[in-house]
């Protein structure tokens, strides 16, 4: 990118209701067959012209063809029972009906690659596609067949290499890996959590990028919060082998967080996203407020390497307040290149 700070997402943004129940994670379709299919592609193309009237550099499908950032993509493997959920206690904190590993976990056919490549004939922009990082499918699922986290990890991060390489041919410009586990299993994520990204970037030429934040603004999410403290040291612990990883840049959650944004100079030399929109509120931000989140951030990072993003994902916001939250990030990370080329 020749434009400095230049702005994207997480990933997802809110589905139009003619598509799925606004509002809502793990939202039930509305459409069925041919018209679902078509009416996603819909829906993609909404979500791109927020983001260009918006004015995000980089932009995403708004992940408007899954119906999760993890379950979507298990469910397309063979191996796995997606009609046979389980409840099981994810990232530690919650109760979610996830799919359940029953035999060995293969990728027969690509998943999201159709829908890349309908997105790259949109746009001639920078994209960035996301996909599932391994320790947070693990953490999603339930698994009555490796009976291992960590064998079942590298399995995902062989076939996510696969989906990855086929998105990198379909034109998509950075792959994200989304890593909220990270946040929550310390002696996995350097046992072997981080080395199972790698596997997954393995071979790619694209820029890569891993997601790790504290999770959507969803009520099990703020409780957690509430319990941490003043101050949110987690990145603490990944980040030392982040920063020595083959991963290019890592996107973060920063403002209305109790992280202390010095951490950011364990991963030096890499590139930040940082995360300057708060999606647990409905409060849209003033240009100002995510222009004050960048000016830390600039304390750490250099300003070529600084990306202005959201938090974590905005599925389970209203149309409107995202569409604001949109127009804010632009707009602070306006005031910023201004600051920065006087
Ligand atoms: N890419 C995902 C999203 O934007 C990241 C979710 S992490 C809880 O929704």
């Amino acid at each position: 990118m020749t434009k400095l700070l230049p702005t994207s997402t997480a990933g997802s943004l809110p589905k139009p209701s003619w598509l799925a129940q606004p509002e809502t994670l793990w939202s039930p379709w509305k459409l069925q067959g041919d018209e679902l299919a078509e009416a996603k592609q819909d829906a993609l193309r909404v979500s791109l012209q927020e983001q260009q009237l918006a004015g995000i550099d980089i932009v995403s499908d708004g992940e408007q063809t899954r119906q999760h950032f993890v379950t979507t993509f298990i469910e397309h493997l063979s191996g796995v029972d997606f009609e046979n959920r389980k409840t099981v206690k994810i990232r530690d904190r919650y109760d979610a009906s996830v799919p359940s590993v029953v035999d060995a976990v293969s990728r027969q056919k690509p998943v999201f690659v159709e829908d890349a490549k309908f997105l790259r004939q949109q746009t001639t922009q920078p994209i960035k596609w996301a996909l599932p990082g391994p320790m947070t499918m693990i953490d999603t699922l339930y698994d009555a067949h490796y009976k291992s986290r960590e064998k079942l990890a590298w399995e995902f991060a062989k076939i996510l290499n696969q989906e990855a390489k086929e998105l990198e041919a379909a034109g998509v410009d950075i792959i994200q890996f989304d890593e909220p586990a990270f946040n929550v299993f310390f002696d996995e994520v350097n046992d072997w959590g981080i080395a199972s990204l790698e596997r997954a970037v393995e071979g790619l030429k694209c820029e890569t990028a891993v997601h790790i934040c504290y999770g959507y603004g969803i009520k099990a999410n703020t409780d957690w919060k509430k319990t941490l403290g003043s101050e949110w040291r987690q990145y603490e612990q990944a980040f030392p082998k982040l920063q020595q990883s083959s991963i290019d840049l890592i996107s973060l959650e920063c403002h209305n967080s109790h992280v202390p944004i010095d951490l950011l100079e364990l991963i030096r030399g890499k590139k930040v996203m940082v995360g300057a929109i708060d999606v647990a509120s409905n409060n849209i931000e003033s240009p100002e407020e995510v222009a004050a989140t960048l000016r830390k951030a600039l304390e750490f990072v250099h300003a070529d390497k600084l990306y202005p993003c959201t938090n974590c994902g905005m599925a389970p916001l209203s149309r409107n307040v995202a569409r604001g939250k949109l127009q804010a990030l632009s707009a602070g990370a306006e005031i910023i290149r201004r600051e920065l080329s006087v």
